[in-house]
């Protein structure tokens, strides 16, 4: 359907497959809107990964190595677009995989699951509501975390937040890490380390970074990080 030689073909490729995804019950269809907004902000990042965010790459890899209890929160459109990635990054890392939704419901929380699964994930939190508990601060679906995941974990990757959940996530004194083109979100701003890149580039690295990783923590102020990427944007307006 895409020519081969479109200029903006990977762009294109990565919305098939988020429609596909859609269809097959695994991104919500706000998931889609919120994808827009993304590439909104790509654009203006000239659809790369800058040496800022290269910088942010590494120091979230080096935190969740130096850990106790990692946990890599799966959602619709970070599963669509990155589960083969996300599950190797949580081997490598040794971080747990939980699936927390904010457009929550069992089906889509089933469809996720068993893409992971056909990405070779074995473990997978946020299942069992036996073993479900709410984080007070939420009023969202987000609220719902298993309680030996996200609840009991000291730091948590976050791809495409919503601002609340980061903010009640450090309010709980959890390392967070966020994964969000946008530099301006209350997620990016609330984070200890803010991705600003697309996900779809951003989890590759940090699988290829962690299998590199020499075991040396990495200093990270995540004000001058996110400074310096809305620099590179205004710098391509
Ligand atoms: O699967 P669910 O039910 O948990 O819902 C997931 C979405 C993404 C719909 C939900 O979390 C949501 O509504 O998120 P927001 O509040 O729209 O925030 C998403 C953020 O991710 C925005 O700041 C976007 O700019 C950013 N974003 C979108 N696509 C990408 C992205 N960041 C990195 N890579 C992308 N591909």
């Amino acid at each position: 359907m895409i020519p081969k030689d479109h200029p903006r073909r990977t762009s294109l490729e990565i919305r098939e497959r988020l429609v596909e995804c859609f269809r097959e019950g695994i991104v919500a269809e706000q998931g889609l809107i919120a994808h827009g907004r993304g590439e909104a902000f790509d654009y203006l990042l000239g659809e790369r990964t800058t040496d800022i965010a290269l910088n942010a790459i590494k120091a979230a890899v080096s935190a969740m190595f130096l850990a106790t209890n990692p946990v890599i929160s799966v959602n619709g459109n970070a599963a669509c677009l990155c589960s083969k990635d996300i599950v190797e990054l949580a081997d490598l890392t040794n971080a747990k995989l939980e699936v927390n939704l904010f457009y929550r419901s069992k089906k889509r929380v089933n469809a996720i699951i068993d893409l992971l699964r056909k990405n070779n994930a074995k473990k997978i939190y946020g299942t069992e509501p036996k073993r479900h508990v709410a984080i007070e601060e939420l009023s969202s679906n987000r609220r719902i975390v298993d309680r030996d995941g996200i609840y009991s974990a000291d730091l948590v990757l976050v791809p495409l937040e919503d601002g609340d959940r980061t903010e009640a996530l450090v309010k709980m004194k959890k390392k967070v890490i966020t994964i969000d083109l946008n530099p301006l979100s209350r997620t990016a701003k609330s984070a200890s380390i803010s991705i600003i890149d697309n996900i779809t580039r951003a989890i590759p690295l940090m699988v290829k970074f962690a299998r590199e990783y020499d075991g040396e923590p990495i200093k990270f102020d995540n004000r001058a990080n996110l400074e310096e990427s809305l620099k590179i944007m205004r710098g391509l307006l």
